[in-house]
């Protein structure tokens, strides 16, 4: 079966897929921007869960991944990743972002989900261009999927909560698929 993949402007939090992707922070703590709209909606679950990993592994660090139970959101899991924070371009920041849509498919497919969505990792706070990041988010998920025998995803959705981000990847997602 061939992946669906697809573009929807608004909440992450609001989407009922098996997992939303969380741009977190190294310290799994929460934070602004939409971690901070995960966690409220999730409930504080989200962050009991975050801090045994903490406990265990010490955080997450830049590209990782790692995943926890969903708490009050419609979603079942949220896979948290650590987006790059961009400098100038010369500090593996594309690399690194390319890792995490890497390793959250990665988990992804580990625990067998059908859909998943991806916020746009990396462009608020992190400062990524958004045209790049797009770019990257759009090559690393083809990638993953080209190479994948027996996938178990069935659904891919890109979730631009912004209209700029939307509008780039309008005009990129009918170039790439
Ligand atoms: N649903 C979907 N996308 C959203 C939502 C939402 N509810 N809210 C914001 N966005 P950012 P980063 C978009 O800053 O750049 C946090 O404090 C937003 O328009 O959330 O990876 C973390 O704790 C933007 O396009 O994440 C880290 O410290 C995209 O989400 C740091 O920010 C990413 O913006 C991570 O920075």
């Amino acid at each position: 079966m061939s992946v669906k993949l697809s573009l929807q402007k608004g909440d992450i939090t609001k989407i009922a897929v098996d997992a939303i992707v969380n741009a977190a922070n190294t310290s799994l703590l929460g934070g602004g921007g939409v971690d901070g709209a995960i966690h409220r909606a999730a409930g504080k679950v989200l962050l009991e869960e975050c801090i045994k990993i903490r406990n265990k592994q010490g955080g997450c660090k830049t590209g990782q991944a790692v995943y926890t139970i969903a708490g009050n959101l419609p979603a079942k899991y949220v896979i948290h990743t650590v987006g790059s924070v961009w400098q100038n371009g010369t500090h593996g920041e594309r690399e690194l972002l390319e890792n995490c849509y890497e390793n959250t498919l990665k988990i992804a497919q580990e625990l067998q989900l059908k859909s998943i969505s991806f916020p746009n990792i990396s462009t608020g706070v992190y400062k990524f261009p958004k045209e790049e990041a797009a770019e990257i988010a759009l090559n690393s998920v083809n990638k993953f999927v080209k190479q994948s025998n027996n996938l178990i995803l069935e659904e891919i959705i890109f979730v631009c909560f912004d209209e700029e981000n939307f509008k780039i990847y309008e005009r990129m997602m009918s170039r790439i698929f």
